[in-house]
């Protein structure tokens, strides 16, 4: 038996394994239909998640009640992504009842990891956008703010990945194939989103329209001691059928409306970083951005009423340009709607929103074409237009415009709107300062501050890494999992050998479970000896797995000249996606496919380099590899990183960077120590110097033998023999072009990799840096985030 300590509000603190059992039983039977002996794995997942569920909803109705009594200000996050992966484990963490339901199962003689892993991944977004987004709302929950997440209810999220011939092949995304168990449908709230028609009078009056339906999933914090909404907007239509159309015998066009509107809630799109350009991507951010405003605006005047005090009660926050529409239309709600005068609307929603950029990557600047936009949305237009020939108006002398011929900025547009514009890493906010919005920053100086990303510990260490997460509370008490900078007063056991023997322990053992578990889902041995060397997020060039399979090549021809000097050895494991249109990035999987496939059957080099590329890289995927990782790559051209996120799962949970000076490296870097930090590769001043060098790639393959071989090596077909031009366009842009500057990179690179690998032959050196890096990871939680959000941009207060 189990007791929690928690003193929650509502949350029984005598809930026991014969209670977990009853419920599950309970739930079995009369919400899944099923006895015992009928109960596939499903219906038993399903079982406990309502089991779970229950257990959640008394802190979240205490929670709502609380936040309406207090009358406290509340924080709105408008994110088109939500990547918060499976909620079943997240639950039974947070409410501390893993234990119970684990033994409950196993006396019902289930496999409790079986039933819990049964779960679909969702995967409402891309990669760190998304994830970042999963992680505040946890950290809002467990500090006890009154928050809602908005975003969109894809009914496919990010597409599942395989490989064939080593080549990426996306299929769809099943998660809503079955019921989630976690939503409520909320048929009460819905709203109605036009499109189109003609905007006059400072009114709309729209051509087509969708109903935006709310899901609400309840997000519970550490201990259960509070619960926040994420509110998922589904489109459907407004006639659900078309009834003339069907009695003609058109039954395809009677299912018209339905299938036309059901569209737009139907993908994710598979790219954070790329302007789509497409109708659908701006309808979606309209779609769910005005029915969140509509929301907002509902409970605001329910609540309080005055609409001029909206900025003392409400703070929305834009995540990225995707909902950079809410500037517009809440200026249309409030003036076209409510009758404020145009100025006092346009102060009123710059006061409520604040804006974060999480990227500088020119392509993913938002831009619309104005034709586009005004077709979609023509009052919003007029008001776009207005709201620049106001900012211009304040600053005759500034060049700075939201509308050129022909486009409209988001970026620009959303800097305008919002009383504070955050960057997501200290470098990253002072490349925002003197690039993207120099000169917007010159004419607002106090709006753009910083706040560095953080992960939950909750997922990422205490769920994920049982077996650290252990360690730490028997050394300092349980009290790091809601502060995390607790973590520095292990700092003395670090000399301390007892500690680092169980610290190593740890590793070894979630070492040997990975490899078990690639081995029976992949075929592929390794011993956990190696150093397991893990490089897995989004496929980008400026991350430039192709850095690291160059480097891989080059060890590999090295180890092959001189088998018997002392190498260290390693498996370099890759997972990742890219997006389906960026064709060069997908050349760089099916070459490292195509690379292990020769490096891994060659018994010269076996035991001591293997190359693994895990297809679907997905959340669940990342808590299994990020415990048992030695070494963490994060090797991006220094200046394109806004921040990263999964740099800091790794340190946390004791992977030593190899790095370059980039987004959050840089901060991590300087916590944990520079002896502890495997740092190569040019600074971003240095990147920006470099690419002016006429023919730098060329200059600096010509002086590094290794890379030249690597790259004639790839050219030449060494991996690919029944097509060995495959790679020819790659080889071409690292000795051309090379724009992330991986040949100018790569020496620095394999020299630092060589001191990895002297590092870590080192065992109980390795063992004490890889723990100083855990120890020092505090600062890292998304609880310290959200408070500098409270602090510096939202005004918020937790309410328990
Ligand atoms: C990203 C950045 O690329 C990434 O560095 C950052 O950690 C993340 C969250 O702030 O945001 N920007 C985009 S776009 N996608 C990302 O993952």
């Amino acid at each position: 038996m189990y007791s929690s300590k928690v003193d929650a509000m509502t949350v029984s603190t005598t809930f026991t394994t014969q209670d977990m059992r009853a419920a599950i039983l309970h739930h079995l039977t009369y919400t899944m239909g099923k006895d015992a002996d009928h109960a596939t794995t499903y219906d038993w997942r399903m079982a406990l998640s309502f089991a779970v569920r229950d257990r959640i909803v008394d802190g979240w109705f205490a929670s709502t009640r609380k936040s309406y009594e207090a009358g406290a200000k509340r924080v709105y996050y408008l994110s088109m992504e939500f990547l918060i992966g499976r909620l079943l484990q997240d639950g039974l963490v947070n409410l501390r009842l893993l234990d119970d339901a684990c033994e409950a199962l196993t006396a019902l003689g289930l496999d409790p990891w079986q039933v819990i892993s049964n779960e679909p991944d969702a995967a409402l977004g891309n990669g760190g956008l998304g994830r970042l987004a999963a992680c505040f709302l946890e950290s809002l929950s467990s500090l006890g703010v009154p928050a809602h997440g908005y975003g969109i209810r894809y009914e496919h999220g990010l597409f599942r990945q395989s490989f064939v011939d080593g080549r990426q092949v996306e299929l769809p995304e099943t998660w809503l194939q079955q019921h989630h168990a976690w939503e409520f449908e909320r048929p009460e709230a819905r709203y109605r989103i036009g499109f189109g028609g003609d905007a006059r009078d400072a009114g709309w009056d729209p051509a087509e329209a969708v109903i935006a339906a709310a899901y609400d999933t309840p997000i519970v914090g550490w201990q259960g001691r509070w619960a926040n909404t994420l509110r998922l907007w589904a489109a459907k239509p407004v006639e659900a059928f078309d009834l003339d159309s069907f009695n003609r015998g058109d039954f395809v066009g009677a299912a018209t409306p339905e299938a036309m509107a059901r569209t737009i809630s139907r993908v994710l799109y598979p790219d954070d970083t790329t302007e789509i350009g497409k109708e659908l991507r701006l309808k979606q951010e309209y779609f769910f951005t005005a029915a969140s405003l509509a929301d907002i605006l509902r409970r605001f005047e329910m609540e309080h009423g005055d609409l001029r005090k909206l900025p003392e009660k409400v703070a929305i926050q834009l995540n990225d340009t995707h909902p950079a529409i809410a500037g517009p239309e809440l200026v249309r709600l409030l003036h076209d709607d409510n009758g404020i005068p145009f100025d006092e609307a346009m102060d009123l929603a710059r006061s409520t929103l604040g804006y974060t950029n999480h990227t500088l990557l020119p392509e993913a600047l938002e831009r619309w074409s104005d034709h586009l936009f005004g077709r979609l949305l023509p009052r919003h237009l007029e008001i776009i237009d207005r709201i620049d020939q106001a900012h211009r108006a304040t600053y005759p002398s500034s060049s700075v415009t939201i509308r050129e011929p022909g486009v409209v900025k988001m970026g620009e547009l959303s800097f305008v709107m919002a009383h504070r514009v955050n960057g997501v890493s200290a470098l990253h906010t002072e490349l925002m300062k003197s690039t993207v919005f120099k000169e917007l920053n010159a004419l607002h100086p106090d709006r753009i501050v910083n706040e560095t990303n953080g992960v939950t510990p909750r997922r990422w260490l205490l769920s994920s890494n049982p077996r650290l997460a252990s360690l730490i509370t028997e050394r300092i008490g349980e009290d790091w999992v809601g502060d995390l900078e607790q973590l520095s007063r292990l700092e003395e056991h670090v000399g301390d050998a007892g500690f680092l023997s169980a610290y190593a322990e740890a590793k070894r053992a979630n070492k040997a479970d990975l490899a078990a578990w690639i081995e029976a889902e992949h075929g592929i041995a390794l011993d956990p000896a190696m150093m397991f060397d893990v490089q897995i997020k989004r496929l980008h060039e400026y991350k430039r797995q192709h850095l690291n399979i160059l480097e891989a090549i080059a060890l590999w021809q090295a180890i092959r000249a001189a088998p018997d000097a002392d190498w260290t050895p390693r498996v370099k494991i890759f997972a990742g996606k890219a997006a389906p249109g960026y064709h060069f990035a997908k050349d760089i999987i099916r070459l490292i496919n195509d690379v292990a496939e020769v490096v891994n059957a060659d018994p010269v080099t076996r035991d001591k380099l293997k190359i693994v590329f895990l297809p679907n890289y997905n959340v669940t995927l990342a808590e299994r590899l990020i415990p048992a990782s030695d070494l963490s790559e994060q090797i991006s051209t220094a200046g394109k990183e806004a921040s990263g996120t999964g740099n800091m799962k790794f340190a946390l949970n004791g992977a030593l960077t190899i790095g370059t000076l980039d987004g959050a490296n840089v901060e991590i870097r300087e916590r944990v120590g520079e002896e502890n930090f495997f740092l190569f590769g040019m600074t971003a001043d240095e990147v920006v110097a470099r690419r002016k060098i006429k023919d730098h790639a060329a200059k600096a393959i010509a002086v590094d033998p290794r890379l030249a071989a690597a790259l004639a090596a790839v050219r030449d077909g060494t991996f690919c023999a029944e097509e060995p031009d495959r790679y020819a366009h790659i080889v071409q842009n690292l000795s051309g072009p090379d724009y992330f500057l991986v040949s100018s990179d790569f020496t620095d690179y394999w020299r630092a990799q060589r001191e990895v690998d002297a590092a870590y032959r080192d065992a109980d050196g390795w063992t004490r840096m890889a723990a100083r890096n855990t120890v020092r990871s505090g600062w890292f939680s998304s609880d310290r985030t959200i408070r500098g959000y409270m602090a510096d941009v939202w005004g918020a207060e937790p309410v328990i």
